[in-house]
């Protein structure tokens, strides 16, 4: 069975980072290993919040990791809070990947053209840097616009984002994934590039005119579970789309929905079975 660590945050209530992580990548059938950056009572879209940070223990498990030979198939980083997270995380790709092991980076921090609350464009810069360690990278077209210090341009065609492949590739990254892309707002999908073949690939499914906090999260996640679970990198992409996209279905039908994050659990089931389509 394949191990594979995925760091960042624990949010105690809001569906997204480990509690999605977790789940979701376990029910692939991989071994999940996690090492939490920092505790939130919640995520920081919600009006209050407590913040316990976890900085000063990064260093210390991953040497502890390596002492004992404990290394990772895959190393899969979401939201991290700070330059010295983003340093030490760096490091600690360098030390704790098996080797052949793949790194996957979701540049979390921005959506819909706004940075998240405590972030900057000088963060964003440092991303960048530490993307270039990537074997993927699956941001938004906000995240990859402040990464590569571009004005965001919400009404784009293809070309502009076979460009903005390119460019993100050229941070250092073998392939990028820009999510959440639409050209006709009757279907949404991911548009990805691997600068080793020269490869472009995009796939979609049914846009559904609702926004819900997290999915991108839950898109990470069921990427890397397929990755790790033997799906090549573009099949990973298609049914991440269409489990992101059940997971959104279901929400709209659940009578008690609440106002934050997808109801990814009821849309486990379609997961795994999703999982056994490779292509
Ligand atoms: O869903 C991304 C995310 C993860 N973790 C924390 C966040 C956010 C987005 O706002 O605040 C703490």
């Amino acid at each position: 069975m394949k191990r594979i660590l995925t760091v960042q945050d624990i949010s105690c209530v809001g569906r997204c980072s480990l509690t999605v992580a977790l789940p979701i990548i376990s029910a692939a059938g991989v071994e999940t290993a996690i090492l939490p950056t920092a505790v939130l009572s919640t995520h920081t879209q919600f009006p209050k919040f407590t913040f316990c940070d976890l900085t000063e223990e990064i260093e210390k498990i991953s040497l502890a990791f390596e002492e004992q030979s404990l290394d990772f198939d895959a190393i899969y980083t979401g939201y991290l809070g700070s330059f010295e997270q983003l340093k030490l995380v760096g490091e600690l790709f360098d030390r704790n990947k098996a080797a052949g092991g793949q790194i996957i980076i979701d540049p979390v921090m921005a959506d819909n053209g706004k940075l998240y609350k405590g972030f900057t464009p000088e963060f964003a810069r440092s991303m960048a840097k530490l993307c270039a360690k990537a074997d993927l990278i699956v941001p938004n077209l906000t995240e990859a616009s402040f990464m590569l210090d571009v004005q965001y341009n919400p009404d784009y065609d293809e070309q502009y984002i076979r460009d903005m492949l390119v460019k993100l590739c050229s941070l250092g990254c073998r392939r990028a994934a820009l999510t959440g892309v639409t050209f006709d707002k009757s279907k949404l999908g991911v548009y990805s590039y691997d600068s080793e073949s020269g490869e472009y690939f995009y796939y979609c499914n049914d846009y559904l005119p609702v926004a819900y906090h997290g999915t991108g999260d839950i898109f990470a996640s069921a990427v890397v579970g397929a990755i790790s679970c033997g799906h090549s990198v573009n099949s990973a992409l298609k049914v991440a789309v269409d489990f992101t996209l059940e997971c959104i279905r279901l929400t709209m039908a659940d009578e008690n929905k609440r106002f934050y994050g997808v109801n990814f659990e009821s849309a486990l089931p379609y997961y795994i079975q999703r999982l056994s389509i490779k292509d």
